[in-house]
């Protein structure tokens, strides 16, 4: 049924079965469960880990075509900067790691993103309301198995949706968002 009403039936899975933490990763291998200890032993001071490819550190699998890239960059250094003021370098980030207390803050069921601008409405939703953000460098790696579900209609959602959501919840306020990266 697409990404954001799996995550959002996800979550709700999880934390109704007391869950500490909360981690979401694609599962084509793009990200590597090598950096999840990491990730979990920051939770301890943070409420959100970004598993990151904008940071210091982060890097991009060779193989990306320059049009993968050129759409990547578009998106999280033009669009969704822009538009939503995101403190975030990476805005499409998949991989994260919640602790309870994020999950909890903000209202999943509200969500309207479907495709993987899922992703992005949850990192603006984040910052709204105030959450302690830490990001951190990963190696995307190209996937390794299955198909990709970028296709023209989830692109089409990211472009305007981005617009719906600055409409819709810019509202929130100006919470100072904690933003660091290691
Ligand atoms: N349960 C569920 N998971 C999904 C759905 N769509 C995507 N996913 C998950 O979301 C991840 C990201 O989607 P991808 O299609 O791989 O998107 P991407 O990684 O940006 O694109 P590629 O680099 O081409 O793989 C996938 O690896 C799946 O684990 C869905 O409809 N339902
Ligand atoms: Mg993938």
């Amino acid at each position: 049924m697409g990404l954001g009403t799996a995550y959002v039936a996800g979550f709700h899975w999880a934390l109704e079965r007391d869950a500490a933490c909360i981690i979401q990763m694609d599962t084509d291998f793009s990200h590597s469960p090598d950096y999840l200890p990491q990730f979990i032993q920051r939770l301890n001071d943070h409420e959100v880990v970004v598993g990151s490819r904008y940071v210091r550190g982060g890097k991009l699998d060779p193989r990306w075509s320059g049009w993968r890239y050129l759409l990547s960059w578009w998106a999280n250094s033009v669009w969704v900067r822009v538009i939503l003021g995101l403190q975030v370098r990476d805005a499409t980030a998949g991989f994260k790691c919640w602790s309870r207390r994020a999950l909890e803050q903000i209202p999943l069921d509200n969500i309207i993103s479907n495709g993987y601008v899922f992703q992005v409405e949850m990192a603006y939703l984040a910052e709204k309301y105030g959450l302690r953000i830490l990001e951190l460098p990963i190696y995307f790696e190209d996937r390794r198995i299955g198909k990709s579900k970028m296709s023209v209609p989830i692109k089409l959602e990211a472009a305007w949706r981005v617009l719906e959501i600055r409409w819709r919840l810019g509202a929130l306020g100006n919470t100072s968002a904690r933003v660091e990266s290691a």
